[in-house]
C-alpha cells in the first residue's frame, strides 16, 4: 500500500486528501487500489463486524446480504442540494442554498467526523479507463460498504490513479456516514446519522459533499450525483448529453444491431426493459445491455450520437425482480453480489417479494426479526438492492466498453399512465419529442407518495437528477438537436394502459419486444406509420403479433386516442410549465397550441383509420 501512495505523482489529489484528512480527523487514510484482494478483505471485516452475512457459497457464491438502518433506506430528496453560485441556476425543481453558507455548514459537519474510522480514498473511473467520454471521480469516504460497493459499481483503483497523471482532472466527491466513533464505542452494524442528512452539489467547483447516509444513491456517488447531477451541468456546457437512461442494442435475425437509449421514471420496469428476453417466437430477434440506468451521449464526427454505459455494474432494486420478469438479472446477481436490505434464511438463502409465490418458512426480514406471514410486515424492504457486475448479466452487449460508445438510433421515453397514452407513438419530430419527454410522468402509487393515481411529471424521467436549472435543460435538449445532421427518432411508449375494469390492457415484460422491434424498423426507415393527432403510429398488421393473440379491437383500444382526455393532458402541462415560466422554451407555447388545435380538428375517439406516411 505504502508503494501505491508513493507512485501517487498528483500533487493537487495528494493536498486534497491531506486537507480532508486534517478536517475529518480519521485514525488511518487507505488509498483503495481497486485489487479482488482489497474487496476480499473489506468484506471479510464487514462479516466480523457483523455488518455482511456471507450467503451460502453454493447458492450464492461470494456474496453478502446487509441490512440498513431503518432511517436509512432511499435517497433523500428533500436534502438534496444543487449549490449553484446563482439560486435561478439550480431551477425552481432544486433545493438550493448558497453555497459559501452551505460550505461553512458542512465544514461544521464533517470536522472530527470520521474520528475513530479509516478514511478510504477511491480514484473511480465513470465509463471505461481511457474512453474519451468518460470522466473520473475521488470519492473520500469512512464506509467499508461503500468501497465495495464502488468496486462492483465503478472501475476503480491502481489503473485511475494512472489514467490521473501528475494533473488530470477530477471530480471531488467527500462521504461521512456522520457517525465518529469515541474510544472504546463500540460500532453500529450500519452506521449513519440517523437525523442529519446532506447530498450536495457544487456545480461550478465539480464537487460533491454527502453526510449522513451510507446508502445508495446517497453514499455510492459516481452514480446519481456524478454521473446525473454533476455531469448534467458539465453536458449543458460541453455540448453533450448526461441522461438517466438504459441502452439497449436490438439485433435483427440477419445480425444487423440497431442501439436505442430509453428513459422510465422509477417502477416502470426499467431494469426488465434493459435486459428483455424477446418472445421465443420471434425467431431470431434478440436484444443485448448497454446499461441500465445511466447514458452519456455526444456528437461523433459522423454527425451520429454514441453513448457510453459511465457505471461498471447494477445497483437494482431487488423485489420483483424473478426468472419470469427478468431472468437475465437474475443470472447476473447470482454470483460476485451484495443484497442491501433483502430477507435471509438461516441457510445463508436470500429471499425478497416477487422472487417466488411463498416466502420460506424459516426466513428474517431486512429489519432482522423472524418474518410472520400474518404480520402484514414485508421480507424484504420495497426499495432492497442488489449490487451485481455488469459484466455477468448474459445479455451484455459485445460493445458495452468500447471506449467511442455505440450508436443511438432512437430515444424512447415512458411512464406509468392507466389512461390516454398509447402503447407507442412517434414524434413529428425532434423539438416534440422533446416537449413529449418533457411532460413524461407516472401515476403515483400509493408506496412513494400518498396520493394514488396523480399523474407525477417527471421530464426526462430526470426530475431528481438534473444539476441545473430544468428549462435550461430542455433548451439544451433543443439547442443540442439543431446541430444534428441525422437525429435520432424520438418514440413515446406506455406498457400501463388499463381497461374500464382495472386490468392492464398490454401484457408487457418480453411482449413489448413487438414495440421495439417497430420502433427500430421505424428508426431504420423501413415499416410506415399512420398520422395521429398526437404522433405516428403503427397500424395493427405493422407489429408482429407471431405467438400472440391480440386482436385489432384490443389493439384499437390501447392505442385509441381520446380528444377530451388529451385536451385535458395538454391543460395539465401548465402546472410543471407555470414553475419555469420565465425559461421555457418558446416553442413549447406554439408545439402545445399545435397540439390542441389539430386534437379540436381530430375525432372525439381517433382510432388507427388514415393515410400512411
Ligand atoms: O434509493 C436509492 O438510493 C437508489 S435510487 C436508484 C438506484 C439505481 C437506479 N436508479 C435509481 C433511481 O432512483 O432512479
Ligand atoms: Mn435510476
Amino acid at each position: 500500500m505504502k508503494d501505491y501512495q508513493s507512485q501517487i505523482k498528483h500533487k493537487e489529489l495528494l493536498q486534497f486528501v491531506q486537507e480532508m484528512e486534517q478536517l475529518c480527523t480519521p485514525d488511518k487514510v487507505s488509498w483503495c487500489d481497486g485489487s479482488e484482494e482489497e474487496y476480499q478483505r473489506i468484506c471479510e471485516e464487514l462479516v466480523q463486524k457483523g455488518t455482511f452475512r456471507r450467503l451460502d457459497p453454493v447458492k450464492w457464491p461470494n456474496s453478502f446480504a446487509c441490512f440498513s438502518d431503518p432511517s436509512d433506506v432511499a435517497r433523500v430528496e428533500d436534502k438534496t442540494f444543487i449549490c449553484s453560485r446563482r439560486k435561478e441556476d439550480a431551477g425552481p425543481t432544486n433545493n438550493w442554498v448558497d453555497p459559501r453558507e452551505m460550505k461553512g455548514h458542512m465544514k461544521t459537519l464533517f470536522t472530527g467526523c470520521m474520528k475513530g474510522r479509516t478514511m478510504y480514498v477511491i480514484p473511480f473511473c465513470m465509463g471505461p479507463v481511457g474512453s474519451p467520454i468518460a470522466k473520473i471521480g475521488v470519492q473520500i469516504t469512512d464506509s467499508e460498504y461503500v468501497v465495495v460497493n464502488m468496486k462492483i459499481m465503478t472501475r476503480m483503483g491502481l489503473p485511475v490513479i494512472e489514467a490521473l497523471g501528475s494533473d488530470g482532472e477530477y471530480i471531488k466527491c467527500l462521504h461521512s456516514v456522520g457517525a465518529p466513533l469515541e474510544p472504546g464505542q463500540t460500532d453500529s452494524k450500519w452506521p449513519c446519522n440517523p437525523t442529519t442528512k446532506y447530498i450536495v452539489h457544487y456545480p461550478e467547483d465539480r464537487a460533491i459533499v454527502s453526510y449522513g447516509s451510507g446508502y445508495g444513491g446517497n453514499a455510492l456517488l459516481g452514480k446519481k450525483c456524478l454521473a446525473l447531477r454533476i455531469a448534467s451541468v458539465m453536458a449543458e456546457e460541453e455540448g453533450w448529453l448526461a441522461e438517466h437512461m438504459l441502452i439497449l442494442g436490438v439485433e435483427d435475425p440477419k445480425g444487423q444491431k440497431t442501439y436505442v437509449a430509453a428513459a422510465f421514471p422509477s417502477a416502470c420496469g426499467k431494469t426488465n426493459f434493459a435486459m428483455l428476453i424477446p418472445p421465443k417466437e420471434m425467431g431470431g430477434w434478440k436484444v443485448t445491455t448497454v446499461g441500465d440506468d445511466i447514458a452519456w451521449i455526444k456528437p461523433g464526427k459522423d454527425g451520429r450520437l454514441y453513448a457510453i454505459n459511465p457505471e461498471y455494474g447494477y445497483f437494482g432494486v431487488a423485489p420483483g425482480t424473478n426468472t419470469k420478469t427478468n431472468p437475465n438479472a437474475m443470472i447476473a446477481l447470482s454470483k460476485n453480489s451484495i443484497f442491501t436490505n433483502v430477507g435471509v434464511t438461516d441457510d445463508g438463502d436470500l429471499w425478497w417479494e416477487g422472487m417466488s409465490k411463498e416466502a420460506p418458512t424459516n426466513i428474517t426480514n431486512w429489519q432482522g426479526q423472524r418474518h410472520d406471514p400474518n404480520s402484514g410486515k414485508p421480507v424484504a424492504h420495497p426499495n432492497a438492492r442488489f449490487t451485481a457486475p455488469a459484466s455477468q448479466c448474459p445479455s451484455i452487449d459485445s460493445n458495452w466498453e468500447k471506449p467511442e460508445g455505440v450508436p443511438i438510433s432512437a430515444f424512447i421515453f415512458g411512464g406509468r399512465r392507466s389512461t390516454t397514452v398509447p402503447l407507442v407513438f412517434q414524434a413529428f419530430n425532434w423539438n416534440y419529442g422533446v416537449y413529449a419527454a418533457s411532460t413524461m410522468g407516472s401515476e403515483t402509487t400509493a408506496a412513494a407518495f400518498g396520493e394514488v393515481g396523480k399523474v407525477r411529471r417527471d421530464p426526462f424521467a430526470m426530475l431528481p437528477f438534473c444539476g441545473y436549472h430544468m428549462a435550461d435543460y430542455f433548451n439544451h435538449w433543443l439547442q443540442f438537436g439543431r446541430n444534428l445532421q441525422n437525429p435520432p427518432r424520438i418514440f413515446s411508449v406506455n406498457w400501463f394502459r388499463k381497461d374500464e375494469n382495472g386490468k392492464f390492457l398490454w401484457p408487457g415484460f418480453s411482449d413489448n419486444m413487438r414495440v421495439l422491434k417497430w420502433i427500430v424498423e421505424r428508426s431504420r426507415g423501413k415499416v410506415s406509420a399512420i398520422e395521429s393527432p398526437v404522433g405516428w403510429m403503427p397500424k395493427y398488421e405493422d407489429l408482429d403479433w407471431t405467438g400472440l393473440s391480440f386482436s385489432k379491437e384490443e389493439y384499437d383500444r390501447i392505442m385509441e386516442v381520446d380528444r377530451e382526455a388529451w385536451k385535458t393532458e395538454i391543460m395539465a402541462h401548465e402546472e410543471l410549465f407555470a414553475r419555469m415560466y420565465d425559461k421555457l422554451p418558446k416553442e413549447y407555447f406554439f408545439m402545445r397550441e399545435l397540439l390542441l388545435s389539430s386534437l379540436w380538428r381530430s375525432p372525439e375517439h381517433w382510432y388507427l383509420e388514415g393515410e400512411t406516411h
